[in-house]
């Protein structure tokens, strides 16, 4: 998988381009369905965010939690892909948390951190909404396959049209430097967004559950990122993505965040999660889906009054 070539990803330093950088972020996403945002993340941000994966997985090490969200609220169904994780060493597993927000509130701020929020908003539209918080280590010498799939189940199968808003985008947050190819990168094929998956034959539901996927996609159009910590990859769900596999001595470590129409269900949570009722602001409760003194009413998901709508505005971002 070293073999992936490692350039090519449109790219945009969102510190120095203030709002012209939000527009050209915007357009790559529209043409490549993949942007790099170069110094992304506020420092004091992503040190908070940093020492909570690590405590985690840590934790996960110790036997103290299991991986993914068993026995949690989410994900009782663990695809073949990621099934040996029963049996391999801790050490060796790809650990992959989901709800990461109803875990630990050190998540929550990153939901609405600029410049990030205002390209999410600027792109899907004012009827936003967080359906997932995830976070991911692929430790070295880590047994996962490689893979590239499309994301959020059902929502694999959909691919989306350039011209109109788009159903749900993701982010990929680093938290490690990934300086060469074969570090256990994220990976794309840059443009592939507007075409539907490659689903192989023997795979009429076009399920995501069995597995690795992607084998069939040529090595030489997909996309190894290099990124340092703080860094964001922000790609279209309909994207073709994943991962190679860790050859390095280092752990990657990164924190995946989707947003979608508020009409789409959320991925990892029932519910607002209670540490996003206690410890979020207005507008990130509100997109975690609680509606507050205005309740659930069918529509509410669909047509939002006013006050909702100017409390998940962004904030003006200032730049050159
Ligand atoms: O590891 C990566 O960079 C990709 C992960 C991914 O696509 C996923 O977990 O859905």
């Amino acid at each position: 998988m070293v073999d992936v070539p490692a350039t090519d990803i449109a790219e945009v330093d969102v510190a120095v381009s203030g709002r012209e950088g939000i527009t050209a972020a915007v357009e790559s996403l529209r043409s490549d369905g993949v942007v790099i945002l170069r110094r992304a993340v506020d420092p004091a941000l992503l040190a908070s965010v940093s020492d909570m994966v690590i405590d985690w997985h840590e934790r996960f090490l110790s036997g103290a939690v299991h991986n993914y969200s068993l026995g949690e609220e989410t994900a009782t169904r663990i695809p073949d892909i990621w099934q040996d994780a029963f049996t391999e060493p801790r050490e060796l597993q790809g650990f992959r948390k989901w709800n990461v927000a109803g875990m630990d509130s050190r998540f929550i701020p990153l939901v609405d951190c600029e410049p990030l929020y205002s390209i999410i908003h600027g792109f899907i539209g004012p009827d936003l909404s967080v359906t997932k918080t995830q976070m991911l280590v692929l430790p070295p010498g880590c047994l996962d396959s490689p893979f590239l799939h499309t994301d959020a189940g059902s929502l694999a199968d959909v691919v989306e049209h350039m011209d109109a808003s788009p159903v749900m985008v993701s982010a990929q947050v680093f938290l490690t430097d990934l300086p060469s190819p074969g570090m256990g990168n994220f990976t794309c094929v840059p443009g592939s967004h507007g075409k539907r998956y490659p689903w192989s034959p023997d795979n009429p539901t076009r399920s995501q559950l069995g597995g690795p996927l992607g084998e069939d996609i040529p090595m030489d159009i997909r996309r190894q990122a290099i990124v340092r910590a703080g860094d964001v990859a922000v790609f279209i769900h309909s994207l073709w993505h994943g991962a190679t596999s860790n050859a390095s001595p280092v752990p990657r470590r990164s924190l995946i965040l989707s947003y979608a129409k508020s009409f789409v269900r959320p991925y990892d949570y029932e519910s607002t999660p209670d540490i996003v009722l206690r410890h979020g602001t207005s507008r990130q409760r509100l997109l975690f889906g609680d509606l507050g003194a205005w309740a659930f009413r069918p529509g509410c998901f669909y047509h939002y009054p006013d006050d909702y709508l100017k409390m998940l505005a962004s904030d003006p971002v200032v730049g050159p």
